[in-house]
């Protein structure tokens, strides 16, 4: 079989980087297949796009992959692919929690043939089994000889072959000057960020977040030496074609077993496997003096750290008590003295925030050794605490958000959204009415508020201040009028 796989983009910003899945998947396939990848973060495709290369390529099966955030554009070109005749097979995180949706079994349309649940390393080459002899199952569960659901080890682990793979699609050096920038120094003929992962797992549980729940809390770590010889492979690629490479490693907490962490790093230094690379670690992890020292000697050049927020209220919140913003200051400053920076993450819309948190939190940050801060709005993923907690409490504003995705709009209610209102509380109402509606005007200028409807939405979503505002506004005008009534009594 001639198998496609395929990751879409989000349509809105670009993924600098490929996706880890299309490259294991490849390399698990079994030999008498051939196997082609396109991300849609590198080549653009439409749905017309999908089905002629699938016609004209004479592919047989198309395996797509998705986060929640693509998952729209996913299942609008699974059902283009379907259309050619082409089965479909979809994974990944959003379809393992809503594979009922994907499988057209929730009373909207069918867009995978098969959905495979979880993580797909043991499922996978019977999946294309199935596929080839035109028996495709409906779902795909990785489980045990007893029926239990089971996670691979990473022990062992597939070689991906790097020194083969075609990586053409993934040269963030601009074709024009290839050539010329291949001769500078040692190279930069191409620059790739090339996703690697030594474990999976974390068993931290915020609130937000799908790891803990989709990985479980049973970390899993690949050999040192595994490690080492996937990056040894790539610094060798990246010397013959005169190019650079940097490596991410995606696991979710690199340093979560501090002790396996450092014996890893030394274990790259002894190698001489170092290459530039970025990691995520929580800032907790990051006290440990030795383990910034090694880190900057193996190569580590910026660490992810998900700071979230600067009040511990919000962390609480959400299950992330572990960090301390006393802290953040001190572990940049660590990572800076070694020359490692930090891309420290921050998450809005928490239950705990209140007006002008984004300035309170830049204030904090220009305070910091200089990094690269990024910001995201709470978004209730489907399957997580955070999801449950917001659909109990009625809040989720707009529970099915990924079937129609829109840039920087929330699908939750912030808890304290009407908070300005309610903090002028002591200021006349008439001040506070010219509050609410100022806010509701500007907000016209930063969010979709075009037509009559998204009027009624956004005075829906508000419609709990806005009708404390009017029975205030009643009850003053009643008040005035029995004082108007009483007041000739006393001169009576
Ligand atoms: C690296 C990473 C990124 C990278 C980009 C992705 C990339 N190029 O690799 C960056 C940093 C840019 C990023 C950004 C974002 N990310 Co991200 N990211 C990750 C991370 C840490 C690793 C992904 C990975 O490679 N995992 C390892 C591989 C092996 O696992 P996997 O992808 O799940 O694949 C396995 C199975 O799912 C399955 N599978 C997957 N696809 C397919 C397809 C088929 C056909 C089959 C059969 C099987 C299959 O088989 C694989 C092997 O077992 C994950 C967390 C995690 N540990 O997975 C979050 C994660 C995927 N990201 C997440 C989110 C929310 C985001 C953002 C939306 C955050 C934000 N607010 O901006 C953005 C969106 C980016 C965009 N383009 O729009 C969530 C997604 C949750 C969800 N329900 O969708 C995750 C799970 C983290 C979390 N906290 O919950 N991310
Ligand atoms: S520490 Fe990171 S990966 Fe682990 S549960 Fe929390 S947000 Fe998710």
């Amino acid at each position: 079989m001639k198998i496609l796989l395929y990751n879409p983009d989000n349509g809105v910003t670009r993924n600098f980087m490929p996706h880890l899945w299309m490259f294991l998947l490849k390399s698990l396939t079994p030999d008498n297949h051939e196997v082609v990848l396109i991300d849609g973060n590198a080549q653009p495709m439409d749905e017309a796009g999908i089905a002629q290369y699938v016609r004209e390529n004479k592919i047989d099966l198309v395996g797509i992959g998705a986060m929640t955030r693509m998952i729209a554009k996913a299942y609008r070109m699974a059902d283009a692919v379907r259309s050619t005749g082409v089965p479909v097979v979809m994974g990944g995180p959003h379809v393992t929690e809503m594979a009922d949706e994907a499988l057209g079994r929730d009373g909207g349309s069918r867009h995978a043939d098969a959905v495979a649940l979880g993580e797909a390393d043991q499922t996978w080459p019977q999946i294309v089994r199935d596929a080839a002899e035109g028996k495709l199952k409906d779902v795909y569960a990785p489980v045990d000889a007893f029926g239990q659901e089971s996670k691979p080890s990473l022990q062992p682990y597939p070689v991906i072959p790097w020194d083969k793979i075609n990586l053409d699609q993934f040269n963030l050096v601009p074709k024009m000057a290839k050539t010329l920038l291949g001769k500078l120094g040692a190279g930069w003929g191409t620059f790739r960020i090339i996703p690697m992962e030594s474990g999976r797992g974390c068993p931290y549980g915020c609130e937000f977040c799908t790891v803990t729940g989709f990985f479980g809390d049973s970390i899993r770590f690949r050999t040192n030496e595994s490690v080492v010889n996937e990056l040894l492979l790539l610094k060798e690629r990246a010397k013959n074609e005169l190019g650079q490479i940097a490596v991410f490693f995606i696991d979710d907490n690199f340093a979560i077993n501090v002790k396996r962490t450092k014996s890893l790093l030394r274990d790259i230094i002894a190698a001489n496997a170092q290459v530039h690379w970025v990691a995520q670690i929580s800032a907790n992890l990051l006290r440990d003096e030795e383990l910034v020292d090694l880190i900057a000697a193996a190569g580590g050049k910026w660490i992810f750290i998900g700071m979230e927020s600067i009040d511990p209220a919000n962390l609480k919140d959400v299950n992330k008590g572990f960090n301390k913003p006393g802290e953040y200051a001190a572990v940049l400053e660590r990572l800076a003295q070694r020359n490692v920076y930090a891309i420290t993450s921050f998450i809005f819309g928490m239950d705990n925030d209140t007006t002008g948190v984004a300035e309170r939190t830049l204030e904090q940050i220009r305070t910091w050794p200089a990094g690269l801060p990024i910001f995201g709005l709470l978004t209730p993923l489907p399957a997580t605490p955070l999801y449950k907690r917001l659909e109990v409490a009625g809040r989720l504003t707009r529970p099915k958000h990924w079937q129609e995705f829109i840039p920087f709009e929330m699908a939750h209610t912030p808890l304290r959204m009407t908070q300005a209102v309610d903090s002028l509380f002591y200021k006349p109402l008439g001040y506070r009415i010219n509050i609410l509606i100022a806010r509701l005007c500007f907000r016209g200028i930063y969010f979709p508020q075009m037509g009559r409807f998204a009027w009624v939405k956004v005075i829906s979503e508000n419609r709990a201040i806005i009708w404390k505002l009017v029975k205030e506004g009643f009850q003053a005008w009643r008040g005035s009028r029995m004082k108007v009534v009483e007041s000739p009594s006393p001169t009576a």
